[in-house]
């Protein structure tokens, strides 16, 4: 099953808003073949996994085990339902760790299989598999896009010198963050960070496919020379519209008051399964306040920094759980979770 969840990986940032599925077939202790949903609307672990099976040992899938990650899909979607490839293929026994909570599936296919005469175990290494697609059960339970809040902070805890641009953490830490960037389907900043920090918000440091962008400007004023305004990724604007010509630039025309929830709809309607908000302060407290947050990664760097914009509060959020914390160059990233 670890196997399956390393395979499962591979497809990070590649098959959002659908979850990372592994999948892999044993004969007596052999592994014979892999396979992992490698992109969004492309075949699932399980028919790549039994595909990777060479021709000469697929007369042993009638005697073979099938690990998967996740439940095996009970639906026709972009893809035909994996249950049934598995009673076509006569393999005996299929081993999962979670459930999909997807209504189309939920339990329906171990159902199936068991009804067929399939044996099937579930809940193996369940916790891990569930940590490993919390996006994914997010997405399908809340039914909004799951919500990391970042920020980097000072051994005083502040944030930045006020409306100055402040660098807190080191450049291995960039490098991570750039990481997670890959990871996410979108970030968003505030307008007081986007004027005082011009970010890219883009992933240069890592590779993989950049994330939407968004930024608030209410009152337009991101300068038109500004790079989240260089028209180069996908990238939503919630505020008026600029001048110019834009094909991948989007000026979303939403409620100001309720943009948090507003925006949330929308980036669930148009699929996107997860948000990284990058701050400022105020945002990060917004989201705090609504209680719209599943995950919040601190950075922290030893520096003091005396005075300037304080780091949100997170002493009165009852309600989190460590999620670990570990050490990158001279920074510590503190990862909490939001408790059931
Ligand atoms: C599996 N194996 O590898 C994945 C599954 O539109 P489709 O056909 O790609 O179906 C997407 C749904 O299938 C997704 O919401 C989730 O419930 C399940 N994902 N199932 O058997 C896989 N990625
Ligand atoms: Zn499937």
């Amino acid at each position: 099953m670890r196997r399956c969840f390393d395979l499962a990986l591979q497809g990070a940032g590649s098959v959002s808003p659908n979850p990372m599925v592994g999948a892999v077939v044993v004969y007596e202790n052999t592994i014979l073949g892999e396979g992992w949903h490698r992109q969004f609307g492309g075949p699932h672990a399980e028919v790549n996994a039994i595909a990777s099976v060479p021709p000469e040992h697929q007369t042993l899938l009638p005697h073979s085990t099938l690990y998967c990650s996740l439940e095996p899909c009970f639906h026709h979607g972009k893809t035909p339902p994996c249950v049934d490839l598995i009673l076509e293929h006569r393999i005996p026994r299929v081993v999962i760790s979670t459930t999909d909570p997807n209504p189309k599936v939920a339990g329906q296919s171990v159902e199936k299989l068991r009804a067929a005469g399939v044996e099937v175990i579930t809940g193996v290494l369940e916790a891990e598999g569930r940590w490993l697609n919390r996006a994914f059960f997010t997405w399908i339970t809340r039914k909004r896009p799951y919500i990391i809040l970042k920020w980097a902070q000072s051994a005083d805890g502040i944030i930045a010198h006020n409306g100055q641009q402040t660098a807190i953490s080191g450049a291995l830490t960039q490098r991570l963050v750039h990481r997670w960037r890959s990871e996410v389907d979108a970030i968003l900043v505030g307008t007081t960070t986007a004027l005082t920090d011009n970010p890219r918000l883009d992933n240069r440091l890592y590779f993989g496919r950049p994330p939407l962008r968004i930024a608030l400007d209410w009152n337009s004023r991101i300068a038109a020379k500004a790079h989240l305004l260089d028209d180069s990724m996908p990238t939503w604007i919630l505020g008026p519209e600029h001048p110019g010509k834009w094909t991948n630039t989007v000026f979303q025309n939403i409620n100001q008051a309720s943009w948090v929830i507003n925006l949330l709809e929308k980036l669930r309607a148009e699929g996107y399964a997860s948000l990284l908000v990058e701050g400022g302060a105020r945002i990060h407290q917004q989201f705090l306040d609504a209680d719209l947050w599943d995950e919040i990664r601190i950075i922290e760097n030893p520096v003091l920094l005396g005075n300037g914009v304080a780091a949100p509060d997170t002493v009165g959020l009852g309600a989190m759980e460590n999620g670990g914390t570990f050490p990158v160059g001279d920074d510590r990233v503190q990862i909490w979770l939001r408790k059931e």
